[in-house]
């Protein structure tokens, strides 16, 4: 089934220059580029996007880095694009990902993993309406 997906790349992928590198990897993989934004977001925006995480000790700390510097936002489509973006990008902490994913051979952390996917597909429609509301 096609879907779409908000995916994030991280300001640590912007600040590494690895923007490249992480967007080739889905676009080899099939995924559609449909809308990209290279943006710098406040902490509203943060609190928006991470609304079930607002109230997590790990969270203070979540904010500050994705409100660092600019990041790229964008959304894929392709078929079941939820799942297979959230493969590539592997396990949340870059320690643990297996090596092959975005997390796994780039970063490692926990918090600074370099990208964002959309974990569900109610997940998906929320995030897109909030990131690109004109598509
Ligand atoms: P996900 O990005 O793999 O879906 P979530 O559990 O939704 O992971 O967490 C959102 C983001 O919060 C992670 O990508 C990571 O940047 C950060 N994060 C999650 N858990 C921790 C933690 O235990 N310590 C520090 N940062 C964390």
């Amino acid at each position: 089934m096609t879907q779409r997906t908000l995916v994030l790349l991280k300001p640590d992928a912007v600040r590494r220059g690895l923007v490249g590198n992480v967007l080739a990897r889905f676009e080899a993989k099939g995924l559609r580029i449909v809308a990209m934004e290279h943006r710098h977001i406040d902490a509203a925006t943060a609190d928006a996007h991470y609304a079930e995480h607002v109230e997590r000790d790990f969270y203070p700390p979540l904010r500050d880095f994705v409100t660092s510097g600019p990041l790229v936002a964008l959304v894929l489509e392709g078929d079941e694009a939820i799942e297979v973006v959230r493969a590539l990008n592997g396990a949340t902490d870059g320690r643990k990902a297996a090596p092959g994913t975005i997390r796994g051979d780039l970063s490692l952390s926990n918090r600074e993993n370099l990208v964002h996917g959309s974990d569900s597909p109610e997940s998906a429609e929320r995030e897109i309406g909030l990131w690109f509301p004109g598509i």
